[in-house]
C-alpha cells in the first residue's frame, strides 16, 4: 500500500524533475480533488446540482459544482506559495502570482453536463515551469482525477504513468498501477457520432466506417475524462474532431488536450490534431481549442492514414 506522497518522494530519487515544490503542488491538487470528490458524492444532498445560471468565457453554461470546484482548486494552489501562474477553464484571464515557479492549467470539473445525471466527471491538470502557454511536450507533469464509482488519479511524468485509487477510509490516494502502459490496439471507438455529417474531414467518416466494418463497438460518455480513462485501460480511439460549427474542435488545448495527450503518449499511445502531434502545438491563446485524436497507437496511425490520403 503506497500512498501518493510516499510514491512521489520515491519517484523523486530517480527523477530529478520532481523537486519538493512539485511534490507540494501535486499533493495539494489531489487534496483539492478529495474535497471535490466529497462534494460530488453529496451534491444532491448539499443542493449544489444544477446550473449557476451564468455562462463562462467559452459561452458554456456554468454549473454550481463547476464554480465550487474552481474556487477549491484556486484557493488551494494559491496557498502553496509555489504556483506562479494559474489558468482555469472557468476564468477568462491567467492569474499571475509571481515570476518564477510552477504554472498550472486546469479544468476544475470536466464533463459538467453530466453532473446532474450522476455520470463520471473529473478534474484535469497540466503543470509547466513558469508560463502556462507552452507546447504540451514541455509539461513537467499532467494528470486527472476521475469521480466515478471510485475516485482515481492518473498521473504522468515524462516516461511514466501511474494510477492511484482514493481509499475513502484512510483518505489517501493509494498506488494501484506503476509504469502503466495502454493496449497497442483495442476494439472501441469513442466519438460524438451524431455530428457525422458535420465533420469537416471526409477521411474521418471513411475511418469510422472502416472501424464498423472491423466490428469495433462505440462507447461515448460525453465526459472527456471518462472517455479517455476507458480508452487508456481498454485501448481504442477517442476523437473530438473539427466540425462545421467548431472549426477547431471543441476541446481546449491547455487544460484538456495537452494533459490528456501527455498521459496517453507516456502510456505508449499517440495523440494528434490530425495534422500535427498535439504536444507540438504552440499555444496562441489561453482558451484555444484543437481537434483531438488520441488513443492506442494502431488506431491513431490508421486514422492518420485516412485523414492524409
Ligand atoms: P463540459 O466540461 O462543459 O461539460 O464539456 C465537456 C466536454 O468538453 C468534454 O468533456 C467532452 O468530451 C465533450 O465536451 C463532449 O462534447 P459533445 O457533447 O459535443 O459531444
Amino acid at each position: 500500500m503506497i500512498p501518493l506522497t510516499t510514491y512521489l518522494f520515491q519517484k523523486a530519487v530517480e527523477n530529478p524533475v520532481i523537486d519538493d515544490d512539485l511534490v507540494l503542488i501535486i499533493s495539494e491538487i489531489t487534496s483539492a480533488a478529495k474535497i471535490i470528490s466529497g462534494k460530488v458524492r453529496k451534491a444532491a444532498l448539499l443542493d449544489i446540482l444544477g446550473s449557476a445560471k451564468k455562462t463562462n468565457v467559452q459561452g458554456e453554461e456554468v454549473q454550481k459544482l463547476d464554480e465550487l470546484a474552481n474556487e477549491i482548486i484556486l484557493e488551494t494552489l494559491k496557498c502553496t506559495g509555489k504556483a506562479c501562474m494559474l489558468a482555469s477553464e472557468e476564468v477568462e484571464d491567467c492569474l499571475v502570482l509571481s515570476d518564477t515557479g510552477y504554472s498550472i492549467a486546469f479544468d476544475p470539473l470536466d464533463g459538467s453536463s453530466n453532473i446532474d445525471v450522476n455520470v463520471s466527471i473529473g478534474t484535469i491538470f497540466s503543470i509547466q515551469k513558469e508560463d502556462v502557454k507552452k507546447p504540451g511536450r514541455e509539461q513537467i507533469a499532467a494528470g486527472y482525477v476521475i469521480y466515478g464509482p471510485s475516485t482515481m488519479l492518473v498521473l504522468a511524468f515524462k516516461g511514466s504513468v501511474s494510477v492511484f485509487c482514493l481509499d475513502p477510509e484512510s483518505g489517501n490516494f493509494i498506488l494501484v498501477k506503476d509504469n502503466f502502459k495502454m493496449p497497442e490496439k483495442g476494439k472501441i471507438y469513442s466519438i460524438n457520432e451524431a455530428n457525422y455529417h458535420k465533420w469537416t474531414e471526409d477521411g474521418l467518416r471513411k475511418f469510422v466506417d472502416s472501424l464498423k466494418e472491423q466490428k469495433y463497438t462505440l462507447r461515448y460518455v460525453g465526459s472527456m475524462v471518462a472517455d479517455v480513462h476507458r480508452t487508456l485501460f481498454k485501448g481504442g480511439i477517442f476523437i473530438y474532431p473539427a466540425d462545421v460549427k467548431n472549426k477547431n474542435g471543441k476541446l481546449r488545448l491547455l487544460y484538456e488536450a495537452n494533459p490528456m495527450s501527455f498521459i496517453v503518449e507516456n502510456a505508449g499511445g499517440l495523440a494528434t490534431t490530425g495534422k500535427e502531434p498535439i504536444l507540438g502545438v504552440v499555444p496562441q491563446e489561453l482558451h484555444q481549442r484543437v481537434p483531438v485524436i488520441l488513443g492506442s497507437r494502431w488506431e491513431v496511425e490508421e486514422c492518420l492514414k485516412y485523414l492524409n490520403g
